[in-house]
C-alpha cells in the first residue's frame, strides 16, 4: 500500500465513525427551508450534498479545507526555486484535510509519475476522431477510452465487500490524475502543433509536465501551470462538474465514467467553457474595433451591446459568490507580479472597472463581479498559448484534483446512491393548495 492510501485509510476509519455518530445524535434536526423558487431555479441556496474537500462563501470565495487562496499560495510546497504552489499539495490537502510536507508533495509527484503511463489505444481513439471535434469532446472521449484500466469496474464484477470500494476508487482515481496530462497534451499537439507529440519528463512536476508535454519548456509557463492547475481544482460540491462526478459516482459508476460525465457539464458555456469565450468575446471586440486598446467608453458600448442581444457576458456572474473571486484576484496578482504589461491582461483589467456597475444597472443579475474565467485565458495567451478552445481541458486537468478526492471520500464514507425527489408543476400547485388551506 502506497503511504498516502496508508494515511487516507487511517483518517478514513476515524472520520466513518465521527459522520455515523453525527447521524445518530443529530440525523433529525431541521437544517433549513426550501422555496418553490428554489426548485424551480437550480437549487440555489439549498444545501443537499456534503463535500469535504472545500466550502465556498459568497463573500469571502474558496476555502480548501479552511485556507483561502492566498494562505495557500504563501504556504503549499513549492518546486525547488519556486514561487507558486504545486498542485501536489492542494489535493494531498483535499484529500488528507491537512498541509502537506515538501516531502508528501514529492511523494506525490513521484506517485503520479510512477502511474502515468497511458495506454495506446486511447491515443488510437483519439487519432480516429474528425479534427474538428471540440478537444472538451475529446477530453472525455479519452476519458471513456481509458476506463478499460478500471480497477473499481474489474473488481465489483468480480464481486467486493462495500468496505473495500473507496480502495478501488482510490486507485482509479490516481491512476486517472496521473495520466490525465499526457491526455490533454496530445489533444493539444494532435490539434494545434501538427501532431507532434513529447514525451513526459519524469524528472518534472505534474504541472511542470502538463507544460513541457504542450511545448512549453520555460520558467514562465511552469509557473502559471503549477498556479492554474491549483486554483481550478474545486469549488466545493455544488458546481455542475463537481456534482456530476460525484452524482454519477453515487451509481458505483467507476472514477472514469464518473469524471467523464462531469467533463460534460465543465464543457458547457455557462461552467468551465466560459474562459474560452471570455478570449472569444474580447477578440470580438477588438476585431470590431480593428485591433488596439479599446477605450473604456467602447467597452461599456460593447458590454451593453452584448446584453442587448440576449447573450451574457463571459466571465461575469456567479450562482453563489457575491465578490470578486478570489481566483481571479489571484491570477491579477500574477499579471502584476510577474508579467507586469500585456494589452490583453490590460484589457481585462479595464472590463473589471467597467463591467459590474453596467451589470449591476441590469438590476436582476445577482453578482456583478468577475469569475476565475475572466482572467484564465488573457495569461495563456500572454504565454502563447493562444489555442483558446483548449482552455477548457486545462480547467478539466486541474478539476480532477478536486473531484476525485472527493470521489474517493464518498466511498470511504459508504454514502448511498443520489436519488433527490421531484414533482409535476400540478403537484406542486396542489401541495400549495392544501398547505394554504390549512
Ligand atoms: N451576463 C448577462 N446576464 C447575466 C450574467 C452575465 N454575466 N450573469 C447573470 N445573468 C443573468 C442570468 O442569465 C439571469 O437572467 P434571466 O433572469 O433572464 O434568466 C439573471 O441574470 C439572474 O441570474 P443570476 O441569478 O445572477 O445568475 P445564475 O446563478 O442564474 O447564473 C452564471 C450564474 C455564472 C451561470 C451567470 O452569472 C452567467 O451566465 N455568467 C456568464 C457565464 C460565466 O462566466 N460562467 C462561468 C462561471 C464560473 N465557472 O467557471 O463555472
Ligand atoms: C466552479 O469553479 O465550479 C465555478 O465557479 C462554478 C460554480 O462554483 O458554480
Amino acid at each position: 500500500m502506497d503511504s498516502l492510501k496508508e494515511k487516507f485509510a487511517k483518517k478514513a476509519v476515524a472520520e466513518n465513525e465521527s459522520v455515523k455518530q453525527f447521524i445518530a445524535q443529530h440525523g433529525e434536526t431541521i437544517i433549513g427551508e426550501y422555496s418553490v423558487a428554489q426548485v424551480y431555479q437550480g437549487m440555489r441556496g439549498m444545501t443537499g450534498l456534503v463535500t469535504e474537500t472545500s466550502k465556498l462563501d459568497p463573500e469571502e470565495g474558496i476555502r480548501f479545507r479552511g485556507y483561502s487562496i492566498p494562505e495557500l499560495r504563501a504556504q503549499l510546497p513549492k518546486a525547488p526555486g519556486g514561487s507558486e504552489p504545486l498542485p501536489e499539495g492542494i489535493f494531498y490537502l483535499m484529500l488528507m484535510g491537512e498541509l502537506p510536507t515538501t516531502e508528501d508533495v514529492n511523494s506525490i509527484t513521484n506517485n503520479w509519475a510512477r502511474r502515468s503511463i497511458v495506454p495506446r489505444h486511447v491515443f488510437d481513439t483519439l487519432d480516429s476522431l474528425p479534427m474538428n471535434t471540440h478537444p472538451m469532446t475529446e477530453f472525455s472521449i479519452g476519458v471513456m477510452a481509458m476506463q478499460t484500466e478500471s480497477l473499481f469496474a474489474a473488481a465489483y464484477r468480480k464481486g467486493i465487500n462495500k468496505k473495500e470500494y473507496w480502495d478501488y476508487v482510490y486507485e482509479d482515481s490516481m491512476n486517472l490524475i496521473a495520466r490525465l496530462p499526457r491526455v490533454a497534451a496530445y489533444i493539444y499537439r494532435r490539434k494545434y502543433k501538427n501532431n507532434e507529440h513529447i514525451e513526459p519528463d519524469p524528472k518534472l512536476d505534474w504541472a511542470a509536465n502538463m507544460a513541457h508535454m504542450m511545448g512549453y519548456d520555460v520558467y514562465d509557463v511552469q509557473r502559471l501551470m503549477r498556479l492554474y492547475l491549483t486554483i481550478h481544482c474545486d469549488h466545493e460540491g455544488g458546481n455542475v462538474s463537481a456534482h456530476t462526478t460525484h452524482l454519477v459516482g453515487s451509481a458505483l459508476s467507476d472514477p472514469y465514467l464518473s469524471f467523464a460525465a462531469g467533463m460534460n457539464g465543465l464543457a458547457g458555456p455557462l461552467h468551465g467553457l466560459a474562459n474560452q469565450e471570455v478570449i472569444a468575446w474580447i477578440m470580438e471586440l477588438r476585431k470590431e474595433l480593428g485591433g488596439g486598446l479599446p477605450t473604456k467608453e467602447q467597452i461599456a458600448d460593447y458590454i451593453k451591446k452584448t446584453l442587448a442581444e440576449g447573450r451574457v457576458v463571459p466571465g461575469y456572474g456567479h450562482a453563489v459568490l457575491r465578490k470578486t473571486d478570489p481566483r481571479f484576484s489571484a491570477q491579477q496578482d500574477f499579471y502584476k507580479r510577474y508579467i507586469k504589461h500585456d494589452d490583453l491582461c490590460e484589457i481585462v483589467q479595464m472590463i473589471y472597472e467597467v463591467a459590474p456597475p453596467i451589470l449591476q444597472g441590469t438590476g436582476k443579475i445577482k453578482n456583478p463581479w468577475p469569475n476565475v474565467d475572466a482572467h484564465s485565458g488573457a495569461l495563456l495567451v500572454h504565454y502563447g498559448i493562444v489555442e483558446y478552445d483548449f482552455y477548457t481541458v486545462l480547467f478539466g486537468v486541474s478539476r480532477a484534483l478536486g473531484v476525485l478526492a472527493s470521489l474517493i471520500w464518498d466511498r470511504a464514507l459508504g454514502l448511498p446512491i443520489e436519488r433527490p425527489g421531484s414533482n409535476t408543476t400540478e403537484g406542486l400547485m396542489k401541495k400549495l393548495a392544501t398547505v394554504k388551506q390549512k
